[in-house]
């Protein structure tokens, strides 16, 4: 017998950590959400946006999480699409997250544009590499890191940095936060994505990067806890540094 919290009505697996982790998840994203909601009524109002943005990210995760449980314990498989869908809809609202920021050092929408672009570009080569083409998984994982680097390059000593700099010490301590997690925590999906391909990518596997024994699932799913409920609360941590 199986736990509760893994049974499904098709039930098939037993003992399937994978969604063990989705459960978890989707547990960390409901709690998230209810946090940041309800810090809103005591949040100045210059930071509210930015605060709803952080539990508008971990509810539309948490709403994912719930179907990509009962999608990997009914077949067995990865959720890459809604995965993707995920992403595409919570990474751009990360880079929101660095407009809302810089805009009273004068952050401009065309910024806003430029980072969710890079975004776009990353997310949808790598859904390329991960499903249609799947054989030239390398060539699109390596057009997604490019996108990615363009990403880490704008918010390290790009227009993000400069504004953030500009604005206030505040903001300028949370972006460099943040950009940690860009740099360090983000970089635990291309880990993912290696670890899934089939045979590895550049001779690289879960064995050889001393992490056998997690799956792809399993690191997703830890790259979007650190990275989503992170985040967050950086702009929380943010948004009652400078309401004082
Ligand atoms: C909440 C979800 C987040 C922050 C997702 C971030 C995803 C990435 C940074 C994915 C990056 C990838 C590469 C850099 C190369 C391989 C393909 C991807 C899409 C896994």
């Amino acid at each position: 017998m199986s736990p509760f919290f893994l049974q499904a009505s098709h039930a098939v697996a037993e003992n399937n950590y994978v969604a063990f982790t989705f459960f978890i998840g989707t547990m960390a994203m409901m709690a998230a959400s209810v946090f940041f909601f309800f810090e809103l009524s005591t949040t100045d109002k210059a930071w509210r946006t930015s605060v709803l943005v952080s539990g508008l990210i971990t509810f539309i995760a948490a709403v994912h999480y719930y179907y990509m449980r009962g999608y990997n314990l009914e077949t067995g498989d990865s959720p890459t699409f809604f995965r993707y869908v995920d992403w595409t809809l919570t990474v751009p609202l990360m880079c929101v997250e660095f407009y809302l920021i810089t805009k009273k050092a004068g952050g401009t929408s065309g910024l806003l544009w430029k980072l969710i672009f890079a975004s776009v570009v990353m997310l949808v080569t790598g859904y390329f590499g991960e499903t249609i083409y799947r054989d030239s998984s390398v060539m699109w994982g390596v057009i997604s890191g490019l996108a990615y680097f363009y990403i880490v390059y704008l918010v390290w000593f790009g227009d993000v940095a400069k504004l953030a700099t500009a604005s206030s010490p505040a903001v300028a301590k949370a972006n460099k936060t943040l950009g940690w997690f860009v740099l360090v925590g983000w970089a635990i999906y291309p880990l993912g994505y290696i670890v899934g391909t089939p045979g590895g990518l550049f001779g690289m596997s879960a064995e050889s990067l001393g992490i056998g024994g997690l799956n792809m699932d399993i690191i997703y799913n830890i790259g979007d806890a650190v990275n989503k409920i992170g985040f967050g609360l950086v702009i929380y941590a943010l948004s009652r540094s400078e309401s004082k």
